[in-house]
C-alpha cells in the first residue's frame, strides 16, 4: 500500500514504513495521515512480525513542519496518538536513522524500541530556537532514556550531538554502517529472535539524583533572567513533571506548554526568521542553479580591522588568503591582530593551538597587488573614501585574472561608481561585512546595475560557506541596514538637543530587546567613524538643508570625543563601563540654543522608542518600495543579524505589523505635527500608507 508521502509494506514479515517528503522528510499534516494509515496496516497484518521506520533522501524525520505550526487547525495531537500506538506495540518497532534526527523525529524515533543509527548521523532538539519546546512527548521520554541533566542541556540549546554521543548517553541503541534500511530489518529480526520483553520508553524510570535536583534548580533560575523567551521556563516544567508525574500527566503538562508557546508572539517571531534567513538566499529572476564560480583562493586589500577579520572568515574555512597593504608595518600589524584574535579563542577553549597555526599558515601577506593576480576573489577593505577606493578598484581590475570575482566592503559609496572604475563591472559585487567581520553573521550583497548573475549566485554560496546569512541589496546610500539607521540616528540626536539624556535613550531602546541603544552603540563602533560618514555627506551636498542635522555627532567628533576608544564619547568611561557625562548635557542645550530649539524635560520612553523606530520601519518600506530590498523578510534579517535587533520580535518589519502599520502611519503624522515636517522626515512613505488603508501587513508584501 503505497500513499504520497508515507508507504506501507511487508517484507519476509517485517513491516517497512517508509517516509519520503522532501526535502527534509518533516512531519506534515499529510505524513501523520500517511504514518497513520501505515501503522493501521502493521497493526492488521498479522505476517509482520516487526516493523522499521525508515525515511528517503538526505535525512530521517528533520522535524515538525514549521510551516504549518501557525495554521489555526495545528495540532499535535495525532502524531502524538501514534507514538503513544508506537511504544505500546506488542511487536518490536525499530527506528533506522540518518542524516540529522531533529524534534519530531527524535521524538518518532525514542517512541521506537530500538534505535539503529549510521556513524555520521546528528541528533538535536532544537524546538527552543522556534520559542517552542519539544510538543510529541520529547521532554518525557529523553529524561527516561539520557537522563534530566542532558535532556536540559539538549532541549535548552537546541544543540545537536553526534551518533556516538546518543549511543553513549542512551539515546540511540546502536551504530552500524552500510544501508539503513537493510541494518533496520537485521535489527528487528534479531529482536524478533531474541523475544526479549520490549523496552518502551514511556515506561523507564527517570533518574533522580543530586545532579537532577541541581539541574532543575539552575535551569530554572536561567530561565527566570529571559522572560523575552518563555519557551525555556516552559521547558523547565515540561521536564520537571516528567520527574515528578506518571507518562501521560507528564505528557499533558507538555501539550499545555507548547500550546501556549506556538501561539506566542516570541514563537512566531522566530518561525519567520527561520524562513527569512533561508528565502533571503532566493534572488528573483535568477535560477537556483545556476553555475558558481569556483572560489579556490582570496585576496584581501587592506589589512585593517574590516580587512584583518573578513580575512580570518576565509581562513577559518581552509581558503588560502593573501593580504595586501601599503606598508610593511600595516601588514605586520594586521596579521598580529589576526593571530591574537584566534590565540584569545584558543585562550577561551574555542580553538586548539594547531588549529591557530593551521588558519594562520593560510593567511599571507603582500606589499605588491601582484600577488592577487591568481585569486579567484578580490575585496577591498581600504578607508572609506571614493577617491582611495576608486584607485584601487581600478588597479584590481588590472591585475585581477579574468574570471576573478572583484568585491568592495564599502558600506556608504556608490558601489556602481567603484565598478566602472575596474573596467570590468560585470565581475563587481558588493560584500558589506558588518564589524567585527569575523562574528556578526549579516553580510549585505550588493547588487550593482551590471553585476553579472553568477557573480552574485557565486558571492550568494561563498557567504553561507564562511557562515554568514547574506541578503542582496541594491544600490542606495548606506543600502538596507544604514539607510534605516539614518533616520534613528537623527532623532537620537532631536531628542538630545530637545532635552533627553543618552543613558535614558539608551535604556528605553534597549528595553525593546536591542543589545545597545544608540549611544552606546556609537561609542563602541566610533563617534568618528560616525561623525567621518556625516561630514562627507556634508561636503558632498547629501545631507537634508537642515542646519541642526546630526550636528551633536560631528561636535563631539570636533571635541575629540570618539567614544570608547577615547574612553569618551556619548559617555565616560572606566574600562568598558559607560557613565554618564555632564559634559554631553552641555554640549546639547548650547547645540539647542544655537539652533533655536526647545529643551523639555518631558520626554518619555514611549517618545523615544516611537521617534526612533517608526522612521526606521518607514525607511525600510521605502526601501521595498524602491525595491532596494526584495522582500521584507531580508529586512528582518538584515537588523536581526547584523544590528542586535531582538529575535523574539522578528524584526523591524514584523514588529511593525505587531504594531499595526495604521497606528504608524498616524504617529509619524503626530510627530510631523509636533516637530514640524519642513525637510519630510515624518511623512509616512507612499508603500506603507497604502497598505495601512487596505489593512494588510507588510510582511507578507511583495513587490509585483
Ligand atoms: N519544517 C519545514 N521546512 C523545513 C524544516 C522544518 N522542520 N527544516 C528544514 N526545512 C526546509 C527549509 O526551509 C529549506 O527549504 C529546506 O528544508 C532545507 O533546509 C513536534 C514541534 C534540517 C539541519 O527545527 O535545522 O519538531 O529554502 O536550508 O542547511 O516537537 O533545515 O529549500 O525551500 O536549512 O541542510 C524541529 C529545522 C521543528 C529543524 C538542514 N526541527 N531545520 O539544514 O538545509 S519543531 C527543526 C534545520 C518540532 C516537535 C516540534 C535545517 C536542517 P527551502 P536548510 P540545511
Amino acid at each position: 500500500m503505497s500513499i504520497n508521502v508515507v508507504s506501507y509494506e511487508n517484507c519476509n514479515g517485517i513491516g517497512l514504513v517508509l517516509i519520503s517528503n522532501p526535502p527534509v522528510n518533516a512531519i506534515s499534516p499529510e505524513v501523520v495521515a500517511g504514518l497513520r494509515r501505515a501503522l493501521g496496516a502493521f497493526e492488521a497484518d498479522a505476517e509482520a512480525k516487526a516493523l522499521v521506520i525508515h525515511c528517503e533522501g538526505r535525512t530521517f524525520v528533520a522535524g515538525g513542519d514549521i510551516a504549518s505550526f501557525g495554521s489555526p487547525y495545528f495540532d499535535t495531537r495525532p502524531f502524538n496518538l501514534l507514538l503513544v500506538r508506537l511504544d505500546a506495540s506488542p511487536r518490536p518497532v525499530v527506528a533506522t536513522l540518518h542524516g540529522t534526527v531533529l524534534g519530531g523525529g527524535l521524538e518518532l524515533a525514542m517512541a521506537c524500541h530500538h534505535r539503529l543509527t549510521l556513524p555520521e548521523t546528528r541528533f538535536g532538539m532544537p524546538e527552543v530556537k522556534l520559542g517552542l519546546l519539544p510538543g510529541s512527548q520529547g521532554t518525557q521520554r529523553l529524561p527516561r532514556l539520557a537522563g534530566v541533566p542532558l535532556t536540559l542541556d539538549l532541549i535548552l540549546t537546541g544543540r545537536f550531538i553526534s551518533a556516538q554521543d546518543a549511543l553513549a548517553a542512551g539515546i540511540v541503541d546502536e551504530i552500524a554502517e552500510g544501508d539503513s534500511l537493510a541494518l533496520g530489518i537485521g535489527a528487528a529480526e534479531r529482536l524478533v529472535k531474541a523475544n526479549a520483553p520490549l523496552r518502551r520508553s514511556s515506561t523507564l524510570k527517570v533518574a533522580v539524583d543530586a545532579a537532577t535536583t541541581q539541574a532543575l534548580a539552575a535551569a530554572a533560575a536561567k530561565a527566570a533572567e529571559k522572560p523575552a523567551y518563555p519557551a525555556l521556563g516552559a521547558i523547565v516544567r515540561a521536564v520537571e513533571a516528567a520527574v515528578n508525574l506518571p507518562f501521560a500527566d507528564g505528557e499533558e503538562v507538555e501539550a499545555r506548554e507548547f500550546e501556549r508557546l506556538r501561539l506566542s508572539s516570541t514563537s512566531r517571531a522566530l518561525r519567520h526568521l527561520f524562513f527569512a534567513e533561508r528565502a533571503a538566499a532566493r534572488i528573483p529572476g535568477l535560477p537556483r542553479e545556476i553555475r558558481a564560480r569556483e572560489v579556490r583562493s582570496v585576496g584581501i586589500v587592506g589589512a585593517g580591522t574590516m580587512g584583518g577579520g573578513i580575512a580570518m572568515n576565509f581562513a577559518n574555512v581552509g581558503v588560502p588568503t593573501v593580504l595586501v597593504e601599503t606598508t610593511d608595518e600595516a601588514l605586520k600589524r594586521g596579521l598580529s591582530v589576526i593571530r591574537k584574535n584566534y590565540e584569545a579563542s584558543a585562550a577561551k577553549g574555542k580553538l586548539s593551538a594547531e588549529e591557530v597555526e593551521k588558519r594562520m599558515e593560510l593567511l599571507s601577506g603582500s606589499l605588491d597587488y601582484a600577488s592577487l593576480a591568481s585569486s579567484d576573489l578580490v575585496i577591498e577593505a581600504v578607508f572609506e573614501n571614493l577617491q582611495i577606493k576608486r584607485e584601487v578598484c581600478a588597479r584590481l581590475g588590472q591585475v585581477c585574472k579574468e574570471e576573478a570575482i572583484l568585491a568592495t566592503n564599502t558600506s556608504t559609496l556608490d558601489l556602481d561608481i567603484l565598478a566602472q572604475a575596474t573596467g570590468r563591472p560585470a565581475d563587481v559585487v558588493g560584500m558589506h561585512f558588518f564589524s567585527p567581520a569575523n562574528v556578526m553573521r549579516l553580510l549585505e550583497v550588493v547588487r550593482g546595475a551590471k553585476t553579472a548573475p553568477d557573480v552574485l549566485s557565486t558571492v550568494m554560496q561563498i557567504a553561507r560557506t564562511i557562515g554568514k546569512v547574506p541578503v542582496v541589496s541594491g544600490v542606495c546610500y548606506g543600502f538596507i541596514g544604514n539607510r534605516m539607521l539614518e533616520p534613528y540616528m537623527r532623532e537620537t540626536e532631536f531628542l538630545l538637543l530637545e532635552g533627553a539624556q543618552p543613558q535614558q535613550i539608551d535604556t528605553a531602546i534597549e528595553s525593546l530587546g536591542l543589545a545597545m541603544g544608540p549611544c552606546r552603540m556609537s561609542d563602541l563602533s566610533g563617534v568618528d567613524i560616525g561623525a567621518k560618514v556625516v561630514n562627507e555627506q556634508f561636503e558632498a551636498g547629501e545631507l537634508p538643508p537642515d542646519p541642526s542635522y546630526r550636528v551633536v555627532v560631528r561636535k563631539l567628533f570636533d571635541l575629540g570625543r570618539y567614544g570608547q576608544k577615547t574612553e569618551a564619547g556619548y559617555y565616560r568611561y572606566e574600562g568598558r563601563t559607560p557613565l554618564p557625562e555632564p559634559v554631553v548635557a552641555t554640549v546639547c542645550t548650547e547645540l539647542a540654543r544655537e539652533h533655536g530649539i526647545s529643551r523639555r524635560s518631558n520626554i518619555t520612553d514611549q517618545e523615544i522608542i516611537q521617534r526612533l523606530m517608526y522612521p526606521l520601519i518607514n525607511e525600510g518600506i521605502q526601501i521595498l518600495d524602491e525595491g532596494i530590498s526584495y522582500r521584507p523578510s531580508d529586512i528582518d534579517v538584515v537588523w536581526t543579524a547584523g544590528y542586535g535587533f531582538p529575535d523574539h520580535r522578528g524584526g523591524p518589519m514584523f514588529m511593525a505589523d505587531q504594531i499595526g502599520l495604521s497606528e504608524i502611519e498616524k504617529t509619524l503624522e503626530h510627530y510631523g505635527r509636533m516637530r514640524g515636517n519642513q525637510f519630510g522626515y515624518w511623512t509616512p512613505s507612499n508603500l506603507l500608507k497604502s497598505l495601512a488603508a487596505s489593512g494588510e501587513h507588510i510582511v507578507a508584501w511583495t513587490k509585483g
